[in-house]
C-alpha cells in the first residue's frame, strides 16, 4: 500500500504566506502557538494523574496552594510567546495587566485565553485555548503607549482556537477563510478543511445557558420563546467546544446580558464573555466562515472599540440569517 500523506498545517500556512507575498514572521509566531497548545493538551490529558485538574487558586488536602490547569496553561503560552521574539505585548485572561514582551522589535499583539471553559476543567471535559492576533502599524504610527494594544476585532489578522483535549484546531485568516485541522498520530496538525457556516436552518443549533433565560431581557426571552422549538439545542459550557460544533452545523451561540446585573460603569447590562480574547475570536472566525456576530445593541462585535483589555460584552454569533433575525428582534 502506498504511503499516504496529508497536508500539514505548516505547509498550508507557508503556501498561504508565499501566495500573498507575506513574510515568514507569522509562521514563526504560529509555531509557538502550536507548541504551546500541544503542551497544554499534554498536561490536560494527564491532568487527573498529575493532580493538575481544577481551577487556579485551589488548595490541596495538605492545605497547600496547588498550581492548577489555568495557571499552567497560562505559563506555557507566556513562555512560548516571550521566547518567540515576534510578540510586542499580550493580553491574557489569566493576567491582570498587559504583559510586555519585545516592545521594540516585536511585530504582533496576541490576545488569548489559555484555558477557557473553567467549569469543564475539573471533569477533564473540553476546554479551549483561544487567541486573536493583531499586527503593529508598520508605518510606525503607534497610537500612544497606553492604548495601541487595544485593537478592534476588525483589525485582527487572524484568530483561532484549539479544542482541548480533542486535537482539533481552527484558524481564520483575514480575508482568507476559516480552516480546521486535526492532530494526526505524530501530533502534527494536518488536513485543512475550509469551513462555511451553513445558511440552511435544517442543521442549525441553538447554544446558550438556558438556566439563565429568566434573567435575560424581555426581548431576548421573547425571541427564545419563538425559536427554541425550531432547532436542536446544544450547550457544553465552553465557548470553544460549543462554537466548534456551530461552525459545522450553523445556528446561534449567545451569551446575552444578565439584566439584573448591570455593569455599574457603563450603566447598561453587560455580558459575561471578554471582548478581546473570547467574543472577537469567535466573531472573527465566524466572519471568515460567512457568518456574523453582534452584541445586544446590534453593533457588530468586530466593530466594538475596546476601552479596557478585560472588557466584557454580550455575544450573539452564528449563521447570518439567524443573526439578522435576532438583530431585528432586539431593535423592535
Ligand atoms: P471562563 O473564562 O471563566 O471559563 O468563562 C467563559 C465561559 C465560556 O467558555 C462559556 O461559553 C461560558 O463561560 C459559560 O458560562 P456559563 O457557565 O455561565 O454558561
Ligand atoms: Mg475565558
Amino acid at each position: 500500500m502506498p504511503v499516504e500523506f496529508e497536508q500539514t498545517f505548516r505547509n498550508f500556512l507557508m503556501l498561504h504566506q508565499e501566495k500573498h507575498n507575506r513574510t515568514y514572521h507569522f509562521l514563526i509566531l504560529m509555531d509557538s502557538i502550536i507548541a504551546a497548545a500541544k503542551r497544554i493538551e499534554l498536561y490536560y490529558r494527564t491532568g487527573a494523574l498529575k493532580g493538575n485538574l481544577g481551577v487556579a487558586g485551589s488548595i490541596n488536602i495538605q492545605g497547600e496552594n496547588v498550581m492548577k490547569m489555568d495557571d499552567i496553561a497560562n505559563e506555557i503560552v507566556l513562555h512560548y510567546l516571550a521566547s518567540n521574539k515576534r510578540v510586542i505585548q499580550v493580553v491574557s485572561e489569566e493576567c491582570d495587566d498587559i504583559v510586555d514582551m519585545n516592545k521594540e522589535g516585536g511585530r504582533y499583539f496576541v490576545y488569548f485565553d489559555p484555558l477557557d471553559g473553567s467549569s469543564n476543567v475539573s471533569h477533564g471535559l473540553p476546554v479551549g485555548f483561544m487567541f486573536g492576533i493583531a499586527k503593529r502599524f508598520l508605518d510606525g504610527d503607534m497610537r500612544g503607549p497606553e492604548d495601541y494594544h487595544l485593537r478592534e476585532g476588525s483589525e485582527y489578522i487572524a484568530a483561532g482556537m484549539f479544542v482541548i483535549p480533542t486535537g482539533m484546531f481552527t484558524l481564520a485568516l483575514r480575508d482568507a477563510g476559516c480552516w480546521r485541522f486535526h492532530s494526526d498520530e505524530t501530533s502534527t496538525y494536518v488536513k485543512p478543511v475550509q469551513l462555511t457556516m451553513p445558511d440552511n436552518p435544517k442543521t442549525w443549533e441553538l447554544s446558550f445557558n438556558a438556566g439563565n433565560t429568566n434573567v435575560f431581557s424581555d426581548k431576548v426571552q421573547k425571541w427564545i420563546g419563538a425559536n427554541l422549538n425550531k432547532y436542536k439545542f446544544r450547550y457544553i459550557g465552553a465557548l470553544a467546544g460549543d462554537f466548534h460544533r456551530l461552525l459545522s452545523n450553523g445556528g446561534l451561540f449567545m451569551y446575552p446580558a444578565i439584566v439584573n446585573h448591570p455593569n455599574p460603569k457603563e450603566n447598561r447590562p453587560q455580558g459575561k464573555l471578554r471582548l478581546l480574547y473570547e467574543a472577537n475570536v469567535a466573531a472573527f472566525m465566524c466572519r471568515e466562515a460567512g457568518g456574523d456576530a453582534i452584541d445586544e445593541t446590534g453593533t457588530r462585535i468586530l466593530d466594538l472599540k475596546p476601552a479596557a483589555h478585560h472588557q466584557r460584552t454580550t455575544l450573539y454569533v452564528g449563521s447570518k440569517p439567524i443573526i439578522d433575525d435576532l438583530a431585528a428582534a432586539l431593535k423592535a
